[in-house]
């Protein structure tokens, strides 16, 4: 495969670097300042959002596609449950689970923190974005507290996006009492290839 990353640092686009280094997949890396609403990124993203990968000539964005389908890509490295297996349709649950049930609170917070400009700002949701993440966050750990990693007791791509979620999670002080995830969070930290930030 011929792959362009259009990334940036720790943000999103850390979940497509790493699935890329954890399969071994060259790939060009294009990242620099102001990348994000710029007309080469919007001719890729209609958002003008990173990351987007161009993957053979075509682009493709949302850097769960992006994970998934470069797993699904990999030779010699077995990085995903397999198309059509339960192991397969647990992805498919978690990932929508952590991106609409988690994600999507963080990202409000974060929206009306410092993405929008603050005259389009509205913070009356913070707490009640934090109260969301976290009850997410609870039923996670719930199930980590049991095993190790979230699909076939393995280190799949799921990891690498529940992962990033999970970590931002941490980063704004919402996974207090938390032990399963705080010890998964220590399991990702230690893969070689981990780009999570650590802050
Ligand atoms: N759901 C998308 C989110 C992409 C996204 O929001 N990326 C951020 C960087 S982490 C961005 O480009 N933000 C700029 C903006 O929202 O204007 C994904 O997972 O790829």
């Amino acid at each position: 495969m011929d792959i362009t990353l259009y990334e940036a640092g720790t943000s999103r686009s850390a979940r497509c670097r790493w699935i890329l280094l954890e399969a071994g997949i060259a790939f060009t890396s294009v990242a620099r300042p102001k990348l994000v609403g710029s007309d080469e990124v919007r001719a890729l993203q209609p958002l003008g959002k990173l990351p987007v990968a161009v993957i053979d000539g075509q682009s493709l964005f949302e850097s769960t596609a992006i994970c998934t389908y470069l797993a699904d890509h990999a030779t010699g490295v077995d990085l995903i449950a397999t198309p059509g297996s339960w192991g397969r349709a647990q992805h498919d649950q978690w990932t929508s689970f952590v991106l609409t049930e988690m994600e999507a609170w963080l990202w409000n917070t974060a929206v009306n923190t410092f993405v929008l400009p603050p005259e389009q700002r509205i913070e009356a949701g913070f707490e009640q974005n934090s109260m969301m993440a976290r009850r997410a966050a609870l039923v996670l750990n719930d199930v980590l507290m049991h095993r190790d990693y979230l699909v076939e007791n393995r280190f799949t791509a799921t990891d690498i996006i529940a992962g990033w979620t999970i970590n931002w999670g941490r980063r704004q002080n919402l996974l207090d009492g938390m032990d399963g995830l705080r010890e998964y969070l220590l399991r990702l930290f230690d893969r070689p290839h981990c780009p999570l930030a650590r802050d």
